[in-house]
Order: C-alpha cells, then sequence, then structure tokens
C-alpha cells in the first residue's frame, strides 16, 4: 500500500470554469484518486480555489464587490460545483487563508536567507489615469511574440506565451482603457531561478516517472534558459510582503505574486484539512515528519507547467527544508469547443453550472475522461457527446445492466440461480478479462486516461459478447442449469462493471452496486495480481447463490437529436 498526496492545479476564483478546465486537471485528478483509493492506497486529493492577482481584482470590480465579499462568494460556487460533479476533494482550501499567509511569507524569508530572493529594481507599467501601477492582467496591448492585439499583460491567449507587462507593445490599462501610461522604476522583489537551474534539470533528468508532456514542456524552459521572476506586484488584494515581521519597507503596497502564493496553498489547504479534521499534515509534506514514503502527483493544463516544474520547485528546493517535492506531473492539452476555443464573452461552450442542468454528472465526467486531451488537444462537440452517452453509457453498460438483471427478476425469481456447468463461453470471458483487467490497472497507475476509459468500455462490450454466447434467453427452455450459469455470471458481470466504472461515473456504478447488493467492502480493487486467472474465476462467481436482487431503475436516458440541437442553439457548435 502506497501513500500518495494528490493535487490538481487551484481554478481561478474569477468565474465558474468550463469543461475544459475541469477535463483538465480536477476531473482526471480526481478519477486518479478514486482509482487509487479503489486499490487501496492511502490517498489525500487536495484542491482550493486561487484568489490573488488582477483575475480576481478584475472579475469583482466588474460586479461591484469587494475582493474580499467576491471571493466569499465564488469560493462557494466552486465548492458547489465540485460537489456537482462528485469531485472527491479531500479538502478544498482558499489561498487567501490565514495558513497561505503564514507559510507564504515564511518560505519567501528562507528563500532570501538561502540567497534566493533578492530585491531589484524593475521596470513597471504605470497608468497616469488610474494613478496605480498596473500589474500584469492589468495591462493589454499587442503581444511581442505573435502580434496577437489583445495580449494580456502576464502571458498571451494567443500564443501561450508568458509576459512581462513592459513587452507589450501599444500597452492600455485594463481598467480604464486608458493609453496614458508610462515605464516606471519601482522595486520588487525576485525569484533567482536561474541559479536553481542546473539543480532542477538535474532533478528533471532524475524524476522517471514523469509523462512525457510534462516533462518535454519543462526541458523547453530549461533550454530556453530559466529567468528570474519578479514575486512581488503592486496590490493591494494578496500576501502583504514582510521583513523581521513587520512591513517590509517600501512594499507597502505590495503583495505577493499569485504565483509564488498558489502552489503553495496545496501545502497551507492541507494544514487546514488537518486542522478541521484532528489530522496530522505533516506526514504528507515534511520529510523529517514521516512523509518520506509520500508519492506526490500533481495534475494541470499545459499552460501551468512552468510554474509546477519550475518554478514551485525552486521554492521547495530553495528553502533547504525538507518538504515533499512533486514526483510526477500529469499535463494536459486543451479541449477545444468544436475546433475552436472556449470563450465566455462569445458564448462559445459549457460552464460546469450550466453543464450539470442539462446531463447528470456521470455523462460528462464520462466523455471527458474517454476524450481527455492527453496526447493532443481534442475537441469536445455536442454531437460526440451525444454519441458516446447513447452508445457506451446507454447501449453498451445500461442495455447489459438492464438486461440481466431484468431477466432474473422474471425468471429466477430476483435471485441469482445456482445450477450449470462451466463451458466454453465462461472459459473465454475469463481469458478476456484476465487480459483485459491488469491492462486497465496499470492504465490508472500510468494516468492514461483515454486508455483506461477505452478498456473499460472494452470490458463491458465483452460482457456484452459473452451474453451473446451464453444466450441463457435461448437455453431456458430446454436447459434451466445451462440458462441459470449465463445468468449467475452475467450477474457477477454486471457487479464486476460497476466495481471498475466508480473513478469514472460514481453515480451509476454506487446504483448497479446497490441494485445488485454488494456490499461497500466489496467494491473495491484489491484484486489478486499473482494469477490473474484466477483472480477472474473467483470475479465471476463471488455473488452468493440464492441471493436477492433488483433491477436498478433506468441508468442513462439516451440524448436525443432535438436536444442536441437546441444545446447547439444556445451555446455555440461547429459553425463558430
Ligand atoms: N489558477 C491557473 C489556472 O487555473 C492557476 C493554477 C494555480 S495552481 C497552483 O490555469
Ligand atoms: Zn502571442
Amino acid at each position: 500500500m502506497a501513500r500518495i498526496l494528490i493535487t490538481s492545479a487551484l481554478p481561478y476564483i474569477n468565474g465558474v470554469k468550463h469543461l475544459g478546465n475541469l477535463a483538465g486537471s480536477m476531473l482526471p485528478a480526481d478519477v486518479y484518486a478514486r482509482a487509487m483509493r479503489l486499490m487501496g492506497h492511502e490517498v489525500l486529493y487536495i484542491c482550493a480555489t486561487d484568489e490573488h492577482g488582477t483575475p480576481a481584482e478584475l472579475a469583482a470590480a466588474k460586479e461591484g464587490l469587494k475582493v474580499e465579499d467576491y471571493c466569499d462568494k465564488m469560493h462557494e460556487v466552486q465548492a458547489q460545483s465540485g460537489a456537482d460533479f462528485k469531485l472527491s476533494f479531500d479538502y478544498f482550501g482558499r489561498s487567501s487563508a490565514p495558513s497561505n499567509h503564514k507559510l507564504t511569507q515564511h518560505f519567501a524569508e528562507v528563500l532570501e536567507a538561502n540567497g534566493l530572493i533578492d530585491e531589484r529594481v524593475s521596470k513597471q507599467v504605470y497608468s497616469h489615469a488610474d494613478g496605480r501601477y498596473l500589474p500584469d492582467r492589468y495591462v493589454e496591448g499587442t503581444c511581442p511574440n505573435c502580434g496577437y492585439e489583445a495580449a494580456r499583460g502576464d502571458q498571451c491567449d494567443n500564443c501561450d506565451r508568458l509576459l512581462d507587462p513592459v513587452d507589450l507593445i501599444d500597452p492600455y490599462s485594463a481598467v480604464s482603457g486608458s493609453k496614458d501610461v508610462e515605464i516606471r522604476d519601482t522595486n520588487h522583489l525576485y525569484l533567482k531561478q536561474s541559479d536553481m537551474a542546473d539543480r532542477l534539470r538535474a532533478w528533471i533528468d532524475s524524476s522517471t516517472e514523469w509523462p512525457s508532456l510534462a516533462k518535454s514542456i519543462s526541458y523547453k524552459w530549461l533550454d530556453e534558459g530559466l529567468q528570474d521572476r519578479a514575486i512581488t506586484r503592486d496590490l493591494d488584494w494578496g500576501i502583504p510582503v514582510m521583513k523581521d515581521g513587520k512591513p517590509r519597507p517600501g512594499f507597502e503596497n505590495k503583495v505577493f505574486y499569485v504565483w509564488f502564493d498558489a502552489p503553495i496553498e496545496y501545502i497551507a489547504a492541507t494544514q487546514d484539512w488537518a486542522e478541521a479534521n484532528n489530522e496530522n499534515w505533516e506526514r504528507w509534506w515534511r520529510k523529517d515528519k514521516g512523509a518520506e514514503d509520500v508519492t506526490y502527483v500533481e495534475f494541470m493544463g499545459k499552460d501551468n507547467v512552468a510554474f509546477h516544474a519550475l518554478s514551485f520547485p525552486t521554492t521547495i528546493i530553495g528553502s533547504g527544508e525538507p518538504w515533499t517535492l512533486v514526483d510526477k506531473i500529469k499535463a494536459f492539452n486543451w479541449v477545444t469547443w468544436y475546433d475552436g476555443k472556449f470563450s465566455t464573452s462569445n458564448n462559445r461552450g459549457i460552464f460546469m453550472d450550466q453543464a450539470i442542468e442539462l446531463a447528470p454528472s456521470d455523462y460528462w465526467r464520462w466523455v471527458l475522461t474517454a476524450n481527455a486531451p492527453e496526447g493532443s488537444d481534442a475537441p469536445f462537440t455536442l454531437e460526440d457527446f451525444q454519441g458516446r452517452v447513447n452508445s457506451d453509457l446507454a447501449n453498451v453498460l445500461g442495455n447489459f445492466v438492464n438486461r440481466i438483471t431484468k431477466y432474473t427478476v422474471g425468471k429466477f425469481d430476483g435471485k441469482l440461480p445456482d445450477g450449470g456447468e462451466w463451458g466454453e463461453a465462461e472459459d473465454w470471458i475469463v481469458d478476456e478479462l484476465a487480459t483485459r483487467l491488469p491492462a486497465l490497472m496499470e492504465y490508472y497507475e500510468k494516468m492514461q486516461f483515454r486508455k483506461a476509459a477505452a478498456e473499460t468500455r472494452a470490458i463491458w462490450a465483452a460482457g456484452n459478447e459473452y451474453l451473446t454466447q451464453a444466450a441463457p434467453w435461448t437455453h431456458y427452455k430446454t436447459n434451466v442449469d445451462q440458462a441459470a450459469i449465463g445468468t449467475r455470471v452475467g450477474l457477477n458481470l454486471v457487479a464486476l462493471f460497476g466495481i471498475l466504472a466508480q473513478p469514472i461515473i460514481p453515480d451509476a456504478a454506487a446504483k448497479i452496486l446497490d441494485a445488485i447488493g454488494v456490499p461497500e467492502k466489496n467494491r473495491t480493487w484489491k484484486f489478486d495480481r499473482e494469477d490473474w486467472k484466477a483472480c477472474v474465476s473467483d470475479i465471476l462467481d463471488a455473488l452468493p447463490r440464492g441471493m436477492e436482487i433488483k433491477a436498478p431503475d433506468v441508468l442513462f436516458t439516451k440524448i436525443e437529436d432535438d436536444q442536441v440541437a437546441a444545446w447547439v442553439e444556445r451555446f455555440g457548435g461547429g459553425e463558430g
């Protein structure tokens, strides 16, 4: 049994997330957390809202709210979305929490003591009209890299290049729109990432378990030459910059940069989890206090890799303290809305709060996992959504479960039948499962989610094939025993399908397992991996003969063409 710490990138506070955000960090982290728990590992899955920085301030201003109030409100909204999508966080924290203030200030202090932070004069955009400096997203202008005209000061949405506001061509204030801006000198703290480049490269070289996307992005950054980064900003909202327990002189109107404090929140949220649950956070995060055997896995979209593979490790390693360092980074490409971007302003794409009104969370979870943007960007289309729900869930899984449970209720009095001889069809399904089940376990362990979903579906399809071969319904009149074994194995397959479906479609899985009456303790994935054939044979005869089973209520409702048409109308479709 291992101990696995899982974090997913912290969703920005500035609005409900769209399906692409969900698919590229929180959902796969949840699926992984659930799978690892089923395997019997001790799992801690931590997430939080990312509440600082210009996105929060801008969004609050737009709603006419004080930023604190805006964050209170949106934290609740996001926590609700997480619950609606059955994201099984052990704790969903807030980066504005006092614990994160304290810890962020602590890291800054030790990094400075270790010579990894220094104070430098830096160039900032100052707006006369607004009477203030304009950090990050407070400035917009033309991207120096690709020429996109509405690039934000921190990053270009068109080419994804990270930017410094002073690099923008024709900058203007995002607050007032004013072009009356100038570049002024002001002091900021810098994290000396360049000093750490060699150590980071050696560490990444030795980190053999990172999936390829995160690794290749990290090397790209290292090869381009790691830059030192300013970790403070001219803002009011955020974590104050201190020195010897007092506001740092010259930094009274500055706070830490959101990207400095956000990853530290992974630790601070664990502290808050421990506090709330009478648990011990150090055994997850301090190698000197019991965390030496923790495997730490981070989930995120590809634009977050640099911060997690280089900046945050600079904080962790540079502190010289025995903190847990990430072991595996699982990064994702983008989910696109048809062949373009999700966009709130252009009304393209579906957001989490809307999605949950249209269809149950399992439907979205299934499609977004089966179509996870792993090898490349993956388009989401409503037509594909309909196709996968109707075919994979309703036809392949739902029909199987319905057919065999209803048959049992009708022909065997709702009891798991005894009798019958093991035959060719049973040998066939044992062989099939004895290769597919270990493959499925491996896909989960390697965090290959598309393959895990495809294998799950293939196992359901094999069940259908088994029923075709065993055909209990045709044997019933002439040979009840023959019908009995087909039905019995079929019901055991239903139980297995429910057990295997839990990480991706937890609600439907629970419905199936409840109907079959599988007790909680038997829903795990503690398979005997030494001998898969024996293990599978046991699985197919696991339910006690004579036990009472029910047919579950309708598991999946098919999505009709006119529903899809209405959704396309509302959310935009392929034409955009
Ligand atoms: N909030 C960026 C994002 O949502 C950021 C992630 C922080 S993870 C520490 O893409
Ligand atoms: Zn650009």
